[in-house]
């Protein structure tokens, strides 16, 4: 290794970690563009570039990097992933949003109004990159305790398919020890439509990592006024998570017909159970999911939903692979 210039030293407990140019371990909390924000060992952020060849680099990366300067970094190398959450860009190619999440929270509130539609897209998700979802209906303050009961009634779907549903309110503070629970010991992702409360959720439990990034972009020159994706914050409860901005919409461009079949957990149980071992369950004669509807075992509106979302996979395939 080449010698190097010491870099300016303070006399702050902060600066030991960067004083010698090795490489070493790093978590990536928060990138804007092609800046990285890299936390070390000791819990310091560093402000880092990454080499080209490792692609794009997002929050919950684990990362091999080497102090460059004061605060100042090279990522060299890209640690496995232990999942990857990607969201398709308006022209649907996929963007990879986070890595090594292991529960995946949608956020919603009674505005915009909640769509069972787009929790069932999220769920897909969740499953075929093997996190536990988890519901928030937040703004529970602005609920009637009928209005409350009727939503809980509502998302029981979602409760027997083995995904818990919470009512939470960021204007109450009581709350904090039961979110806490089930932060803890998770690397999780807040997602959902803008303006849900995503934001607020993290600022009741975890106000002071903004700080942090804030001082650290401003000593660094990168300006207040750029906008960072992701952020991934520690909890004082325990468990990480990640903030990730609003989205309109969300549609499974990538998702495959047989992706589909995966990530509706219900449909497991009846596999290799149609009379056709192909079935796609949209009616064929003897079809067990169908015989599961009839019975009740299985969601009408699920069933539906699936069959909407399979129309649309379908139709993808046949584009992408005319003939
Ligand atoms: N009444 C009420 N308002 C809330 C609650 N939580 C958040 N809000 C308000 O809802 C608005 C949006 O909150 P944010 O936390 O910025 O929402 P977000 O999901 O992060 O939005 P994006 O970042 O755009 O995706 C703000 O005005 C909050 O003050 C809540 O529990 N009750
Ligand atoms: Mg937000
Ligand atoms: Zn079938």
């Amino acid at each position: 290794m080449g010698h190097r210039k010491a870099a300016p030293r303070k006399n702050t407990p902060d600066q030991q970690t960067s004083d010698n140019n090795s490489v070493q371990p790093g978590l990536i909390i928060a990138h804007y563009g092609r800046d990285l924000v890299v936390e070390d060992a000791q819990g310091t952020l560093h402000l880092c570039t990454a080499r080209k060849k490792l692609g794009r680099l997002v929050c919950g990366d684990r990362v091999q990097w080497q102090p460059s300067g004061d605060k100042q970094g090279v990522v060299t190398t890209l640690d496995a992933r232990r999942s990857l959450l990607a969201r398709p860009d308006p022209r649907g190619n996929e963007r990879p949003l986070a890595a090594n999440v292991d529960q995946i929270i949608v956020v919603c509130a009674p505005e915009p109004p909640l769509s069972e539609g787009l929790i069932d897209r999220y769920l897909v998700v969740a499953e075929l990159i093997g996190a536990q979802p988890l519901i928030l209906v937040n703004k529970s303050d602005l609920f009637s305790p009928t209005a409350q009961a009727q939503l809980q009634a509502r998302l029981s779907t979602f409760t027997r398919l083995g995904c818990p549903v919470l009512f939470t309110s960021t204007r109450d503070t009581t709350q904090i020890k039961t979110l806490s629970q089930h932060f803890n010991g998770h690397t999780s992702i807040l997602v959902g439509q803008s303006g849900v409360g995503k934001s607020s959720l993290v600022n009741l439990l975890q106000p002071d990592t903004d700080i942090r990034i804030g001082q650290l972009s401003d000593a660094s020159g990168l300006g207040k006024h750029t906008t960072t994706e992701t952020t991934l914050y520690h909890l004082v409860g325990g468990g990480d998570l990640i903030d990730s901005p609003g989205v309109r919409d969300f549609q499974l461009w990538q998702v495959t017909a047989d992706d589909l079949e995966r990530g509706f957990r219900e449909l497991h149980p009846y596999r290799g159970q149609c009379r056709f071992h192909n079935c796609r369950h949209r009616g064929e004669p003897g079809c067990a999911v169908a015989a599961a509807v009839s019975t009740g075992d299985i969601d009408a509106r699920r069933l539906a939903s699936y069959r909407d979302l399979l129309q649309q996979a379908l139709q993808r395939e046949k584009e992408r692979y005319p003939g």
